[in-house]
């Protein structure tokens, strides 16, 4: 089942030139397009507002430009095209299908339809999002610990980190009775989805010896994604942005000094130190 959200255009028709006989060079015949917009899911579809979906107006107007820009000669190629312009310019589209028929096609008998279907997701055309991720350990060499988290991230042939916070050591929220954090946050550009940079979160916290033993408890590591671009996404697996992430001076203070260049001092972040 894709993870995804879904979001319908089908049957579009447009007139273009296309095709590689010389018959269609100069002579515009119809195409149909048809598009699966695949978006990161918001589990109550409770709103209004078009800042959390993508307009199909604005995804016909791009798609009207580009045919009518562009003369390709297979529909292969045109399929291609509108993939990589559409998740280009709708940082919100994870994937998309794109279906291009011809219905002029010039075959030797009648045909039902021809054409080329084809799904590419941002990975595909390296198109990367900044990401944000707070990353706390409180149970063994917490310090070597978010190193390795750190270089595991940067593992990743899809993910490019951009920056990394001081490193802070901060009294617990929430259950007090356990030892102090060090946390930092993390900046980096991923092409990964991110039910995929989850996964891959979540690797590493079973790699570096994460037990799910008591809720909000002491743990080795505990990768959390605060921000994925502009998504907002609601689901079983994924609350994005990070639904704690304005209540927690921890995850607060590191990404204040990502975004200003300063560190802030509080009651609750002891002391600060870059990674080694
Ligand atoms: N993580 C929690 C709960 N409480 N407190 C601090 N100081 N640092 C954390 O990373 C942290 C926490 C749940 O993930
Ligand atoms: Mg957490
Ligand atoms: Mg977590």
């Amino acid at each position: 089942m894709t993870p995804f959200d879904t979001i319908v255009l089908h049957g579009l028709q447009f007139n273009t030139l296309i095709g590689i006989l010389p018959d269609e060079q100069n002579r515009p015949q119809p195409i149909t397009v048809d598009l699966d917009l695949c978006l990161m899911p918001i589990l109550s579809c409770q709103t209004d507002d078009l800042d959390q979906s993508i307009s199909y107006a604005a995804i016909y107007d791009q798609l009207f430009a580009l045919i009518t820009k562009h003369h390709v000669g297979l529909v292969e190629r045109l399929a291609g095209l509108i993939a990589s312009t559409l998740l280009t310019d709708n940082p919100l589209l994870m994937a998309v299908s794109v279906s291009v028929f011809k219905p002029q096609a010039p075959l030797p008998g009648p045909f039902a339809k021809a054409g080329v279907s084809i799904y590419r997701t941002r990975a595909d055309f390296n198109l990367r999002t900044p990401v944000d991720l707070s990353i706390g350990s409180n149970l063994g060499d917490r310090l070597a610990l978010l190193q390795q988290a750190v270089a595991m991230l940067a593992g990743h042939p899809n993910n490019h980190i951009v920056a990394t916070s001081s490193v802070y050591e901060t009294t617990p929220v929430g259950l007090i009775e356990q030892p102090d954090f060090l946390n930092l946050v993390v900046r980096l550009e991923t092409t990964l989805d991110p039910l995929m940079l989850l996964s891959h979160c979540q690797a590493i916290e079973r790699q570096l010896g994460r037990e799910r033993v008591l809720h909000g408890g002491p743990r080795t590591i505990d990768i959390d994604i605060l921000t994925y671009g502009s998504v907002q996404t609601q689901s079983a697996e994924l609350v994005l942005p990070h639904p704690r992430l304005a209540e927690r001076d921890f995850v607060l203070i590191p990404r204040n000094e990502l975004n200003t260049g300063s560190i802030q001092a509080t009651p609750h972040v002891r002391f600060s130190c870059k990674l080694p």
